[in-house]
């Protein structure tokens, strides 16, 4: 007999939401009939204007996907010397840094929601400094506040990594509105996805101007070449596909409210295990599942959890492990030393499979795998 813990097919950490195929079709029909595939044509430009409405931004602009975003503002924002940032993120984040020729100085991160600890901040800024990088992890609101303040007492600009966020407001004001600047990614796996893109929000129009040229080759008009970009443009199809999935975001975020409660309703009593904490004033966007496991409590490591699932065809992620500061490219450079928490953070954390699709009883038999531990330890279940 089937063991009914087994799942038909694997269930993997996230599955990438999909509008209604005619309704896609409807919506490339016209791009099709121009011929007008790219280079900031009339989808693009559409989106550009519907994303400063949903957002409450003032500006937007696009970009083919959130690294090359974040690398351009890098650029465009004229930074030098030290980024302060945190090491619990993608490597994008870092990489961002390092390929912009920048020294990235790594802070830690709070124990309860994985942001950078403000209150380590200012403890790492020295004369080269010239940003703070900070990161919205996992869709967890970083401290905008403190983060801001220290900023503007020693001149220093702010960008956040807004990747995970998409979508959140806090207390009412659209996350990409925070700092001088915030990124968002369009990538397939996010809450919302343009099928690779990424965006960023910015106050200065100044600050446009540089972005638009960098990811135009600097062409400001067919004779006018003025700086040395690159190509890193959204094209006609990305923005499309951002076009309908922003109409079906809110329905996207309510069916991952829903997975997202089951699981804490699953797994809220278990001992050992750390659930994830929203900031008061936050409405978020359901992103990531992260569990904390404590071994010594729990009686399982967050590795033979990880292994455990896999192998009845669960595939749950170990975001972020390794710490940026600790990837083999960088291991003459820097330390996961020097940010404990992050690091120990890094080695217990599991983010659980969830997308708006995912039904409730997978949920139930992934949490049901994740207790199981304890029937072969005791040999009953109660
Ligand atoms: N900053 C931060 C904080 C970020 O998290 C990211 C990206 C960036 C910057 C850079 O933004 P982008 O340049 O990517 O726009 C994934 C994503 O590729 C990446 O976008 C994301 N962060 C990162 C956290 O996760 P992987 O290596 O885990 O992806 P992969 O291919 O293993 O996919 C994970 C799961 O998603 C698969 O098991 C199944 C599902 N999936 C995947 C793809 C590619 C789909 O359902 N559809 C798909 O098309 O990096």
């Amino acid at each position: 007999m089937k063991d009914p813990k087994d799942p038909k097919e694997p269930i993997l950490v996230t599955r990438s939401s999909m509008p209604p195929l005619e309704e896609f079709i409807e919506e490339i029909r016209p791009i099709w009939d121009s011929h007008w595939l790219t280079n900031m044509g009339v989808y693009h430009e559409r989106f550009r204007e519907r994303l400063n409405q949903f957002l409450g931004v003032a500006h937007t602009e696009l970009f083919v996907n959130g690294h090359m975003a974040l690398e351009m503002a890098i650029q465009a924002m004229g930074l030098t010397g030290e980024v302060i940032t945190t090491p619990f993120t993608f490597v994008s984040t870092t990489h961002a840094i390092v390929r912009n020729g920048l020294t990235p100085v790594f802070c830690d991160i709070n124990p309860g929601d994985f942001t950078m600890d403000a209150a380590k901040l200012e403890g790492l800024i020295t004369a080269r400094t010239s940003a703070i990088i900070p990161v919205h992890v996992y869709g967890n609101l970083c401290d905008v506040e403190a983060i801001e303040t220290i900023a503007e007492k020693h001149g220093l600009k702010v960008f956040y990594d807004a990747a995970h966020a998409f979508g959140e407001r806090y207390h009412g004001t659209g996350v990409g509105a925070f700092g001088d600047a915030s990124m968002f990614s369009f990538h397939a796996t996010k809450v919302f996805h343009s099928i690779e893109g990424g965006a960023v929000c910015y106050h200065d129009e100044a600050l446009g101007k540089e972005l638009y040229k960098l990811k135009n080759f600097g062409i400001l008009s067919e004779e006018v070449i003025d700086g040395v970009g690159a190509n890193a443009k959204m094209n006609e199809f990305q923005a499309a596909m951002g076009i309908c999935n922003l109409r079906h975001l809110e329905e996207e975020i309510a069916k991952r409210k829903q997975v997202f409660l089951h699981y804490m309703k699953r797994l809220c009593d278990v001992k050992g295990l750390r659930l994830p904490v929203h900031k008061p004033g936050l409405e978020s966007n359901y992103a990531y599942f992260p569990v904390i496991f404590d071994e010594s409590v729990f009686g399982e490591n967050r590795d033979q959890v990880y292994d455990r699932l896999k192998s009845h065809g669960i595939v749950a992620r170990k975001y972020f492990y390794p710490l940026t500061n600790a990837c083999d490219c960088y291991k003459d450079r820097f330390s996961p030393e020097s940010t404990p928490t992050a690091f120990q953070i890094s080695r217990q954390v599991l983010t659980l499979p969830l997308y708006a699709d995912l039904p409730l009883e997978d949920v139930d038999r992934i949490c049901e795998i994740i207790l199981d531990h304890k029937t072969e330890k005791a040999g009953v279940w109660q």
